[in-house]
């Protein structure tokens, strides 16, 4: 898998859970602007490698803003820290150095030497990826699977009342990414499934009672994060971990609940600007057959809900191992 990432505190997260899964293999990380600059998302993610001594894992600096105009400027110190891992880890990554790059080259690169599918897993705004099509449209079909954490259908937005943040930062990239026409559907974890399989303090405690010191590095950015959006869903004790739940629905699909349903973002600039708007008419029974989906719709297969209790299931297991 590439993963390509903003560098916040539930990225860290999702690539703690990647670099210790023995089914997965991280070839690269490409990192975008979104939750912190791309600069720092990079050292969060040197830093995290460093941690896991894992240093000979290429990392690109990719996108260091937008390509299309958005409803809201990245930024999300509130919840991440000034420097998107909670304030907690003030030593510089010295042993990866991340170098300017495109997340298509690296696809490329890295697909060449590997005998699998290469698999994408983005979770931050789509800027890289966008831009990566758009200089070689040939790239959906060297891609396996494309999961994306971003949007919102029936659950309110973070980022507007109606858009998730990935999606606000970039709508244009967003859409760019969606209506692409990739040979595996892609998979677009949303805001409905990460409010359901939300962490709480029994994952917390086993965080920081663990002894590898990739899970201590992460233990006390974990702690800022759940202080800070615990209660905003599921629960007074308990918070959502985006991206984690992003990389577990790469390797555990079966956690979370999916529907194939055509979608589109909304670019127009108006209230709903950002808007993941799928076809949700299609889950009624019966309703197929009546009036289609505007054309550029395409069809992705949409994570509506997930089961909590297998979520922490596999975080309690990578933890204690
Ligand atoms: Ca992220």
């Amino acid at each position: 898998v590439v993963v390509d990432t903003d560098g916040g505190i539930d990225d860290c997260a999702a690539l703690w859970y990647l670099l210790t899964c023995p089914r997965v293999d991280v070839l690269g990380v490409s990192v975008t602007y979104g939750n912190v600059s791309s600069h720092q998302a990079a050292q969060n993610v040197a830093k995290v490698l460093e941690a896991a001594g894992r240093t000979q894992i290429p990392v690109i600096v990719g996108a260091t803003a937008p390509m299309g105009p958005a409803p809201v400027a990245p930024g999300a110190s509130w919840v991440h820290g000034q420097d998107g891992l909670g304030d907690c880890h003030s030593w510089l990554a010295s042993q990866v150095r991340p170098f300017e790059g495109k997340v298509g080259d690296l696809v490329r690169e890295v697909g060449a030497s590997s005998r699998g599918e290469i698999d994408l897993l983005c979770l931050g705004p789509l800027t890289n990826l966008a831009e990566a099509l758009l200089g070689d449209p040939d790239l959906v079909t060297a891609v396996g699977q494309v999961v994306v954490m971003g949007g919102a259908i029936a659950e309110c937005g973070n980022a507007t009342p109606v858009a998730e943040a990935n999606v606000a930062h970039d709508p244009r990239a967003a859409a760019a990414v969606i209506a692409a026409q990739w040979s595996t559907p892609g998979r677009l974890v949303t805001l409905d499934a990460t409010h359901e399989a939300t962490l709480g303090p029994g994952e917390l405690a086993l965080l920081e009672e663990a002894r590898s010191p990739l899970v201590r590095f992460l233990a006390g950015p974990l702690r800022f994060y759940s202080e800070r959006a615990s209660g905003l869903t599921g629960g007074p004790a308990s918070f959502p971990c985006h991206d984690l739940l992003a990389a577990a629905a790469l390797v555990e699909p079966s956690i979370l609940r999916w529907s194939d349903l055509p979608l589109e973002v909304d670019c127009a600039g108006g209230p709903a600007w950002a808007a993941t708007v799928a076809d949700r008419r299609l889950l009624r029974p019966g309703w197929s057959s009546r009036a289609p989906s505007r054309e550029g719709f395409r069809t992705w297969r949409v994570a509506l809900g997930a089961d909590q209790a297998a979520f922490r299931a596999v975080v309690r297991e990578m933890l204690s191992s």
